[in-house]
């Protein structure tokens, strides 16, 4: 073996650029190991943007952490809110909650529409909001008015009972072009042109888990059309004649009723009446095809002419149930009981401890309203044969 031997005279050179060796990996190993810390967590790859610092006292710079953009496969897939401008500060709940929880990890675009202008204000709110783009648009006249088929005299004595009968909006007016809207129109909306799927979203909503996959892909890897987090009973006065209108529809179009339906799910008498169940569709993340496909053109068409939007107060979520309950394959339909959700006054919340440990879950299981007498959740897992999580007896 060669022998190193540091010549005479030369010790003090050698010395400094033994150092200097030194001084460099100790630099490296500082700098490029704290970056790569962060670098990736799991299966996801988060990095952190270094470039933006902010200034503490004394000089110190905090390192701000910032989201990297999403350069993985997308599905064409937009939030949709339909507000007023005074809904706003009840919509930015609402938005922080589907970003913190789902959204900057994906960064979706945001469909916002209006029956008026959006202001400056609502703009700019939500947009600093939102990670992915944000689109603002106003509903045409045609699709927020009453049609010209419709009785006003009519239509204006029916809120009257309505109202003496203290039917909840009984009376209004802009909820009924909001549920008709919701119906039959949003998804026509120029925005929603450039879209597949959609998540629709409300003011005043709680998301209580994490949710850490795309939603939108699993929909579409998995055949599903229409999901749903909570379901309900309908108050029956406010569409006595819907379920008469669809059998007048059916017997039309029998060609729509799917062959492997979820009659089941929405009658107890294979289809002589409605059992008033329905998806509660303040929450909806469903296909924008599904709605401009011929059965439920149709179908929406159909429901418009009779005038039950106005003559009664028929609303979009039995609408879109039973068009989905009636025209979709029963495995085209899917539950999600795994998010955790809120509007105002149920829960959903996962019964399944390592599923609500798993995903962060910020709900207590007993406010799950799923097996709930009012909810049609029991019936959507017994007539789809599918396993009730672990303790749901306790909470009927
Ligand atoms: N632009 C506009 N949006 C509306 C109007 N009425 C309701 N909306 C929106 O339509 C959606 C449904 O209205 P909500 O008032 O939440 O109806 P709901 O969920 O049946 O009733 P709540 O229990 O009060 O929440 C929400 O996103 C509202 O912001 C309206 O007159 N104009
Ligand atoms: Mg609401």
């Amino acid at each position: 073996m060669t022998k190193f031997s540091i010549p005479p005279g030369r010790e003090q050179f050698y010395k400094r650029i033994g150092i200097c060796i030194i001084a460099a990996i100790t630099l490296f190993v500082i700098f490029h190991g704290a970056s790569s810390s962060s670098d990736s967590i799991g299966s996801t790859r988060f990095t952190s943007d270094v470039s933006v610092s902010v200034k503490g006292k004394n000089g110190y710079k905090y390192r701000r952490i910032d989201y990297p953009k999403y350069t993985g496969p997308k599905e064409k897939a937009t939030f949709v809110t339909l507000a007023r401008n005074s809904d706003l500060y009840s919509l930015v709940e609402s938005i922080k909650a589907v970003e913190d929880r789902f959204n900057h990890k994906f960064q979706y675009d945001w469909v916002f529409l209006n029956d008026a202008e959006f202001s400056d204000e609502f703009k700019n709110v939500t947009s600093n909001l939102i990670s992915g783009k944000t689109k603002y648009g106003v509903v045409p006249h045609e699709h927020w008015s009453f049609p010209p088929w419709i009785d006003q005299d009519k239509a204006a004595k029916v809120r009257d009972e309505m109202r003496e009968k203290k039917i909840i909006y009984g009376d209004s007016i802009s909820y009924r072009h909001m549920c008709r809207f919701e119906s039959g129109f949003f998804y026509r909306h120029p925005l929603l042109d450039e879209y597949d799927w959609y998540w629709r979203v409300e003011p005043d909503i709680k998301l209580h888990c994490d949710i850490d996959y795309d939603i939108f892909k699993f929909m579409a890897d998995n055949g599903k059309k229409y999901g749903f987090t909570i379901s309900i009973h309908e108050y029956m006065d406010t569409i006595p004649t819907l379920w008469d209108t669809t059998k007048e529809f059916l017997k039309l179009h029998p060609e729509f009723l799917n062959k492997n339906s979820m009659l089941d799910f929405v009658s107890d008498d294979e289809g002589e009446s409605y059992n008033s169940c329905h998806f509660w569709s303040n929450f909806e993340i469903a296909s924008l095809n599904f709605w401009r496909g011929p059965a439920y053109t149709a179908y929406f068409d159909f429901l418009d002419k009779n005038g039950g939007f106005f003559y009664e107060r028929w609303g979009d979520a039995p609408v879109h149930s039973i068009a989905a309950a009636l025209f979709l394959d029963r495995n085209e339909i899917h539950h999600f009981g795994d998010l955790g959700y809120f509007h105002a006054p149920f829960h959903q919340c996962p019964l399944d401890e390592s599923l609500r440990l798993q995903n962060k879950c910020a709900c207590d299981p007993k406010h799950d309203f799923t097996w709930n007498a009012f909810s049609c959740g029991v019936k959507y897992y017994n007539v789809n044969h599918l396993k009730k999580p672990k303790g749901w007896e306790a909470l009927v």
